[in-house]
C-alpha cells in the first residue's frame, strides 16, 4: 500500500546565492572571495571567502580585516533600504527551468524550492532498465548519508556511492533506495540544466519528505547533492542538533532543548506522544512524534510565488530609531516599499494579501525584545499600511527600535472577472453623462461622486444599524439584487438573510426595529424574487464558520476568504468616492440638491440604481 513516505522529495538550494547573482553580472568576481553586504552587514559569502574565515553577519570592515582580498558588493538600495528585486528575479529564472521538468514545485525562499518528483522517478524506472554500474557516472556529485563520510572528500564520496549502489540498487527488496538513486540521476540533470541556462550552481537533498530533504541538502555543499534514506535516519539523528531541523530553528526547538532536555534529534525518541502533547498543541505534538522517527507528511504544495511579502530593515548601532519622528519616517518608507511590491504582486499573480504582520525589535536593559502583531490588511495604500504599523509599534515598543518588518501574508486569489473597482470605473464612464449632464471633462469622476455608500447614517445603532446601511444599498429591501449582495460584507449579508427569514415566515423580522420598514416588507416579492436571493443564501450558508473569514482592516467586518478581494475593491471604490466628494465640493453639493427630491434620493442612495443591474 502506498504511504506518504514513498514519496521522493527534493530540496534545491542555490549556493551563496546573492554572490552568484553578483558575479554573474560582474564576471571578474567569479571564483573570488566575495561577500554581498546590505547596510554594511555581510549577508552572502562566497565559498572562496568562507574558506578564508569570512562568515555571514560580519560587518563589512570586519570581513575585510579578516580577509583583505575579499571583494565587497553592496546590494542595491531602494526606500532607504536594501532592494532584493534582482535576487528575486534570479530565483524566478531558476524556478522557470525547474518548471519545464517538474510540475510539483514549491518555492520555499528566495533561493530554495521543494520538488515532489515521485512521478518522474516512476516514469524513469518504467522506461529505462539500469544497473548499479550505469549510475556511477551520472551520479558524479552525489553523496549518500551513511556511506560517503561527512566531508566533501571526493574519494570517500565515490567509494561510498559505489558501495551503496552495489548493496541496494540490485536488491529488489529495497525499493526506496532504488527509487532514490533514480531520483538522484534526475536531480543531477536538473542541476545541470540550471547551471547551463542560468549559470548558477546549487545543491540538493533527496529523500522521502521535506524535513529529510532539507537536512540532507545542507550536508554537502556547494554544487553537490545528497541522498538520505529512511534506513540512515536513526544514525544521522543521533548527532543532529534539534535546532538544525526544519521548523525547529525557533521557539519549538528552543522549548525542546531547554525545557524537555533534547539536544540531538534522537533525544526526541524518549518523549511519548502524551508527553509532547503536555507541552505542545496536538498537531505540533503529533508532528514532532513523527519527525523524531523520520516521518513528515507535509505535502509539496505547487507554488512558484512566495507565501509572504515583507519589507524590513535593521537599525544597527547609531542607526537605531530613537524618536517618533524617526519611527514615522521609516515606517513610511517600509510601507511604500511594501505597497509597491504588493501592487506588482497583485498584477503578476492575481492575489491579494489579507494579513499585515508588524514585527519589531527594541532594546530594553541591553536585551533585544522581539514583538509581532498581525492585523487585517486593508487596501494597498502606503498611508494606511504606515498608519496601522505606526500605531502597532508606537503602542508596543520602547525606544530604541532596532528592527522593523512589515509583512503581508494569507493571500487570496483575485477572480479573473473585473473587480468591483474596475466595474465601478466602467460604470462611471458609462453613466457620467446621464448623472450630471454637461459638467465637462471630469464626467467619470463626477459620476462616481453620486454614490453615498460610505456616509454615516444618523440615529442608527444597535441591531438596527446594519439594516439601515442595507437599506442605503437596497432602498427596496424586497428587491435586493443578490449579485450586489454577494459583494457586501458578511455582516450585511447576514442581516439580509435575517430579513429574508423574517419575511418568509410572514413574521416581524429584526428589520422592523430599524424604523425603516419597507413597503410590503412582510411578504411582498417572495414569489417574484425569492428564488434568486434564496439560492444565494443557500449557496453561501456554509460560510457561517468564522475560520474561513478574515477581518477587514477598513471596516472591521468578518469577510469570507474568497470574497475578501472583492470586498477590498468595494472599499477602494468607497474611498475613491469619498476623496472625490471632497475634491468636487460645489459640484457634489449640486448633485446632492438634485437628489433631495424623493425620486432623486432613492436614486442617489442606491448602489443598485447607480450601477444599473450588475448583471447587465
Ligand atoms: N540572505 C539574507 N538574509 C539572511 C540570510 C540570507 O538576505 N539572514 C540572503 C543572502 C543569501 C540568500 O538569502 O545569498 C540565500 O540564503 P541562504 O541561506 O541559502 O544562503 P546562501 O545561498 O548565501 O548560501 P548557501 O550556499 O549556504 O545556501
Ligand atoms: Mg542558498
Amino acid at each position: 500500500m502506498w504511504s506518504p513516505e514513498d514519496r521522493i522529495i527534493v530540496l534545491i538550494d542555490m549556493d551563496c546565492f546573492f554572490c552568484q547573482v553578483e558575479s554573474r553580472d560582474q564576471p571578474h568576481l567569479k571564483g573570488q572571495p566575495l561577500v554581498v553586504s546590505q547596510n554594511n552587514v555581510v549577508l552572502a559569502v562566497s565559498y572562496e571567502a568562507r574558506a578564508l574565515g569570512v562568515t555571514r553577519f560580519l560587518r563589512s570592515e570586519d570581513a575585510k580585516e579578516k580577509c583583505p582580498s575579499v571583494a565587497i558588493v553592496n546590494s542595491p538600495i531602494s526606500h532607504g533600504k536594501s532592494d532584493n528585486t534582482k535576487y528575486r528575479a534570479a530565483g524566478q529564472e531558476v524556478l522557470q527551468v525547474l518548471r519545464q521538468r517538474c510540475p510539483t514545485i514549491e518555492r520555499a525562499s528566495i533561493d530554495e524550492a521543494y520538488l515532489d518528483i515521485t512521478n518522474l522517478v516512476e516514469e524513469r524506472l518504467e522506461s529505462t532498465a539500469t544497473s548499479s554500474r550505469d549510475l556511477e557516472a551520472p551520479l558524479a556529485n552525489t553523496f549518500v548519508v551513511g556511506y560517503s563520510g561527512a566531508s566533501n572528500d571526493e574519494s570517500a564520496r565515490s567509494e561510498g556511492l559505489q558501495r551503496w549502489l552495489e548493496e541496494v540498487f540490485d536488491d529488489p527488496s529495497d525499493d526506496q533506495s532504488r527509487r532514490l538513486a533514480t531520483a538522484a540521476v534526475i536531480v543531477e540533470e536538473l542541476r545541470g540544466e540550471i547551471l547551463q541556462k542560468c549559470s548558477f550552481t546549487c545543491s540538493a537533498g533527496i529523500s522521502c519528505n521535506k524535513v529529510l530533504a532539507k537536512l540532507a541538502c545542507g550536508l554537502h555543499k556547494p554544487n553537490k547533492q545528497t541522498i538520505l534514506t529512511s534506513a540512515e535516519v536513526p544514525e544521522l539523528f543521533s548527532s543532529i542538533p534539534v535546532n538544525r531541523v526544519r521548523n525547529l530553528g525557533g521557539k519549538i526547538g528552543k522549548t525542546l532543548m531547554e525545557n524537555l532536555g533534547c539536544r540531538v534529534m534522537s533525544d526526541l525518541l524518549g518523549l511519548s506522544l502524551e508527553q509532547l502533547a503536555r507541552t505542545f498543541d496536538e498537531r505540533t505534538a503529533k508532528w514532532l512524534f513523527g519527525v523524531a522517527r523520520g516521518v513528515d507528511q507535509e505535502p509539496v504544495t505547487p507554488r512558484l510565488i512566495c507565501k509572504s511579502i515583507a519589507a524590513s530593515k535593521n537599525f544597527f548601532g547609531r542607526a537605531a530609531i530613537v524618536d517618533l519622528e524617526g519611527l514615522r519616517g521609516w515606517v513610511g518608507e517600509l510601507a511604500g516599499d511594501l505597497e509597491e511590491r504588493l501592487q506588482q504582486d497583485l498584477e503578476d499573480n492575481r492575489r491579494r494579501a489579507t494579513t499585515l504582520t508588524v514585527c519589531y525589535h527594541y532594546l530594553k536593559e541591553e536585551r533585544t525584545v522581539s514583538q509581532a502583531k498581525s492585523c487585517a490588511m486593508g487596501a494597498y495604500r502606503r498611508e494606511r499600511i504606515a498608519e496601522t504599523a505606526f500605531g502597532v509599534i508606537n503602542r508596543g515598543a520602547q525606544m530604541p527600535i532596532v528592527f522593523i518588518s512589515l509583512g503581508a501574508t494569507r493571500f487570496v486569489g483575485v477572480q479573473k472577472t473585473a473587480g468591483f473597482a474596475e466595474y465601478f470605473r466602467r460604470e462611471g464612464e458609462r453613466k457620467s453623462g446621464e448623472m450630471i449632464g454637461g459638467e465637462g471633462g471630469g464626467e467619470r469622476i463626477e459620476g462616481i461622486s453620486e454614490i453615498s455608500l460610505g456616509e454615516e447614517e444618523e440615529g442608527s445603532g444597535g441591531d438596527g444599524e446594519s439594516l439601515v446601511k442595507l437599506k442605503e444599498i437596497f432602498p427596496d429591501l424586497d428587491d435586493m439584487d443578490h449579485s450586489v449582495l454577494e459583494l457586501l460584507p458578511i455582516e450585511l449579508q447576514d442581516e439580509a438573510k435575517v430579513f429574508m427569514e423574517g419575511r418568509n415566515k410572514g413574521g416581524e423580522g429584526k428589520s422592523r426595529g430599524s424604523g425603516g420598514k419597507s413597503p410590503g416588507m412582510k411578504n411582498a416579492g417572495v414569489g417574484k424574487r425569492g428564488n434568486s436571493i434564496q439560492d444565494f443564501f443557500v449557496k453561501s450558508s456554509g460560510s457561517g464558520d468564522d475560520s474561513s473569514k478574515i477581518r477587514c482592516g477598513e471596516c472591521g467586518l468578518m469577510i469570507q476568504g474568497e470574497k475578501y478581494s472583492e470586498h477590498c475593491d468595494f472599499h477602494v471604490a468607497q474611498n475613491l468616492q469619498k476623496r472625490i466628494n471632497r475634491d468636487l465640493g460645489d459640484s457634489v453639493k449640486r448633485i446632492k440638491e438634485k437628489s433631495s427630491s424623493p425620486e432623486g434620493s432613492k436614486k442617489t442612495r442606491s448602489i443598485d440604481s447607480y450601477f444599473g443591474k450588475l448583471k447587465n
